[in-house]
């Protein structure tokens, strides 16, 4: 049996996921999760994924959680010589790519997920000009990593930038990134779209999942307005 993907097309982080399968050519079954639905709560699943996110891999007789972990675990376990350069070996490079991961992780995601959540939950009809600001925050943080390289962490694409594309995908339809104050993440966004990959999963789904929040918040704006 292949391993399973739990997944959502509209979700960041399970995109970043599928860029990997994608790229590394693996057999995986994806299954889709709505978790608008919460699908993900389902007992049999929280007894695998007690965080109860998407997405998460199921081998059958092991489980992952966190789209950063099932990426590296995915390059460790099928990446071959063609695919080095998107986990680098050199203890330095690697650091950096680790510490990208966990920026996308614990900054970048956590201020689309502060959008999200009351989003999904109907509390949400537009977004506040803190959720803005901190977004547009992370956009000039993100802007200072690139003065550095190209990519994120190296000249060439790595793990790092599949899983900020991933969240900037959703994002810029969410704030748009100022071409003028932002050159490099400009440049850097452009270029990851012009990748394969992105074209055919990232960009798609950033899309469905940008605009399904936007008709979230207003249809939330619309009944609360129709019961003054
Ligand atoms: N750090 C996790 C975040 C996963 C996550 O929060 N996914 C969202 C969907 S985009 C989710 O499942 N949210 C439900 C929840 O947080 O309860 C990852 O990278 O996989």
């Amino acid at each position: 049996m292949p391993p399973i993907l739990y997944k959502a097309d509209g979700s960041p982080p399970a995109r970043a996921v599928m860029m990997v399968i994608d790229i590394l050519g693996i057999n995986v079954e994806q299954r889709n999760l709505n978790p608008v639905l919460r699908e993900q709560d389902a007992p049999e699943f929280v007894k695998k994924n007690p965080m109860r996110t998407i997405p998460w891999l199921d081998e059958g007789d092991f489980w992952l959680a966190d789209s950063h972990a099932i990426m590296i675990y995915l390059i460790q376990k099928y990446g071959k010589p063609e695919h080095s350069k998107l986990y680098p070996t050199d203890s330095r490079k690697r650091a950096t790519v680790h510490q990208r991961l966990f920026f996308d992780c614990g900054i970048l995601f956590q201020r689309l997920r502060a959008v999200m959540a009351p989003t999904y939950m109907g509390r949400l009809t537009e977004m506040s000009k803190g959720m803005i600001r901190n977004i547009v925050d992370a956009y000039a943080m993100l802007e200072d990593y690139l003065s550095e390289n190209l990519y994120m962490a190296d000249e060439v694409i790595t793990i790092a930038d599949l899983s900020i594309a991933s969240t900037m995908a959703t994002l810029v339809g969410l704030v748009a990134i100022d071409e003028e104050r932002f050159p490099k993440l400009t440049q850097w966004y452009n270029n990851m779209n012009k990748q394969d990959y992105c074209i055919r999963i990232n960009i798609p789904g950033g899309k469905e999942h940008s605009d399904g929040l936007k008709a979230l918040m207003a249809n939330t704006k619309f009944h609360q307005k129709s019961k003054i």
